[in-house]
């Protein structure tokens, strides 16, 4: 009985850390680097208490745009897709944190920012669909892909930020 209970505990506690070590993909686009707002998208994610680990600001060629986008190279606006974010510099990036994949689009907001709610980051600061500023990956799955894709595993950096016990209650 004893021995039940200590499991069940350590289990609940492994799930929770495990559950706070989910990762997502996120990307600043050329649009959203062109008009200043790299510091800005930085903030919110800062902000809400996720962490940051991995970042770097790269002009992505069109062979590794084309694999990210893979899923959707059948749509029509695929090739303006691609030609939009071969445009200039991006910032890629990996955030870490409970489930930020789910949230992080949820600040994200709506592919087409028309549809997008005000304080969402497209909501807020773009107006059409082909410019909506910033890409964030839709599952868990598809983010361990972009990650693989984006970063080296060298370049992820495990940390523990200083204030984690004031952002997490267990
Ligand atoms: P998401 O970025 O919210 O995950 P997806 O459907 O995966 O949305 O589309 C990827 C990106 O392709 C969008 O963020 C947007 O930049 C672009 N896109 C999607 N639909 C359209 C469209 O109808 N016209 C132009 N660009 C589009
Ligand atoms: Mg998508």
């Amino acid at each position: 009985m004893v021995i039940a209970t200590v499991l069940a505990i350590l289990s609940l506690f492994s799930k929770s850390m495990a559950a706070a070590r989910e990762r997502t993909f996120l990307m600043i686009k050329p649009d959203g680097v062109q008009r200043g707002l790299v510091g800005k998208i930085i903030k919110r994610f800062e902000q809400k208490g996720f962490k940051l680990v991995a970042m770097k600001f790269m002009w992505a060629s069109e062979d590794l745009l084309k694999k990210h986008y893979a899923d959707l190279s059948a749509r029509p606006f695929f090739p303006g897709l691609v030609k939009y974010m071969n445009s200039g510099p991006v910032v890629p990036m990996v955030w870490e944190g409970l489930n930020v994949v789910k949230t992080g689009r949820v600040m994200l907001g709506a592919t087409d920012p028309k549809d997008s709610a005000p304080g969402s980051i497209r909501g807020d600061l773009s107006i059409q669909v082909g410019r909506n500023i910033i890409h964030g990956s839709d599952s868990v799955e598809s983010a361990q892909k972009e990650i693989a894709l984006w970063f080296d595993s060298k370049e992820v950096v495990a940390w523990k930020p200083d204030t984690e016990a004031w952002v997490y209650e267990d």
